[in-house]
């Protein structure tokens, strides 16, 4: 044997052995639990439970990272992060919480229903983890049966009515839909640190399914179809490896402070993480009695929600609120705060500011009229934004 053969069968037989040895010296440890899905995605379900035991909440926000009033990240350049956000130029933190949409993932499109890249997505999670926050996804999906989008069309509703039968086990779209699961899947597995970390994100997919607005809402399924929506949903992400989620349900306001109406579609604890709320204060004109009747309805909604949220022993967030383009000066601190503090909420989040839609933002930007306010918001004790964070996923003290 030559010296050369001899060093090439050396090296063979120590990438071999690092191999069978599961040696990488550059990887963090990223051990599964006993629920099989990933420590560090544990610690962050408990850390959030640790949050309703608290006055204290998250901020969030929907895609405020990737575009806000007047600017839009450079995706072109897709090895920069931007470290912008509209909250962050007000008040020199980014939001606790950022949630993206993966509408049209399903469809193998490479950016989603927002124009926003999906490897923009994954980096802008990663990235977000690595500074220590978290992570929401939502998901906005077509209708497989139509061809339509997640909302539902008048001149559709025949078709809308039978989409969620459809795609369940024995439907005419069952296999299109397993294929469109498995590109979510595959999406939530990609979302791992260079050090092999699998970011750890809070899924929410089928929200405000109490309204009829999407295909999978109230009046287009029946409760059990809606709930076996669901268990596919957990069923196939399981099978395809998916170890870094973890599931919100997140009805809206049509339960109307009602426990039993807001179960009834609930799909169980065994998929369930956390239970949260879609509640939107609707006031065009700055009235004041509307803008008073969402608190109201929010105070009513959000005490029970944290209430199930107890008995069912979840988490508990206003997982979507905000009131487009904030007409009122101290909306912030008069209106959301005093509800919010008044229920043990692990975090909210506002929709987004939509540099491509006018009048669509839901958080104040340079010159926007409520800074000010969202300046007190952001200093009052119990607001967590980044900066205020820590720890979100390591074991907490009392299980060490
Ligand atoms: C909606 C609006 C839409 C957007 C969708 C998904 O509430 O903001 O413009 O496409 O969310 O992000």
């Amino acid at each position: 044997m030559s010296n050369k053969i001899s060093v090439i069968g050396y090296w063979l037989l120590a990438i071999g052995f690092m191999a069978a040895c599961g040696h990488n010296p550059q990887k963090a440890d990223d051990p599964l639990a006993d629920s099989g899905r990933t420590q560090r995605t544990e610690n962050l379900l408990t850390k959030l439970k640790a949050l309703g035991d608290s006055t204290v909440y998250m901020f969030g926000q929907h895609d405020a990272t990737v575009y806000g009033i007047g600017w839009e990240a450079d995706y072109a350049n897709d090895s920069t992060i931007h470290e912008r956000s509209d909250v962050k130029s007000i008040c020199n933190d980014h939001p606790a919480v950022l949630s993206f949409d993966l509408g049209h993932i399903e469809l193998g499109d490479e950016r989603n229903l927002d124009g926003v890249p999906f490897s923009r997505i994954r980096q802008e999670a990663i990235a977000h983890y690595d500074r220590g926050g978290m992570v929401t996804l939502s998901w906005h999906l077509n209708n497989p049966l139509s061809g339509g989008s997640a909302w539902v069309a008048d001149s559709l509703k025949d078709v809308e009515s039978k989409t969620v039968a459809a795609v369940l086990d024995g439907g005419e779209k069952h296999e299109l839909f397993l294929q469109w699961l498995d590109r979510v899947a595959e999406f939530l597995n990609s979302l791992e640190t260079p050090y092999g970390v699998k970011v750890p994100v809070l899924f929410r997919p089928w929200h405000e399914h109490t309204g009829s607005w999407f295909w999978w809402g109230q009046a287009h399924c029946t409760a059990e179809q809606y709930k076996a929506l669901w268990q596919l949903t957990a069923d196939r992400m399981k099978e395809r490896g998916v170890t870094n989620v973890l599931y919100a349900y997140s009805p809206g306001t049509e339960a109307d402070g009602d426990e039993t109406k807001y179960v009834e579609r609930y799909p169980g604890d065994d998929i369930i993480d956390l239970m949260g709320l879609d509640s939107y204060c609707f006031a065009p004109d700055a009235d004041t009695t509307q803008i008073a009747r969402y608190a109201e309805s929010l105070d009513k909604n959000l005490r029970m929600v944290c209430s199930v949220a107890k008995q069912h022993g979840k988490a508990a967030a206003l997982t979507e609120t905000g009131y487009e383009c904030i007409k009122t000066d101290n909306w912030w601190t008069h209106t959301l705060a005093p509800v919010l503090e008044r229920h043990p909420i692990s975090y909210v989040l506002v929709w987004r500011n939509a540099h491509n839609r006018p009048n669509h933002y839901f958080a104040p930007f340079p010159g926007q009229q409520s800074t000010s306010d969202f300046i007190r918001f952001y200093n009052a004790r119990q607001t967590l934004f980044l900066g205020d964070v820590s720890g979100l996923y390591l074991p907490s003290a009392s299980s060490q």
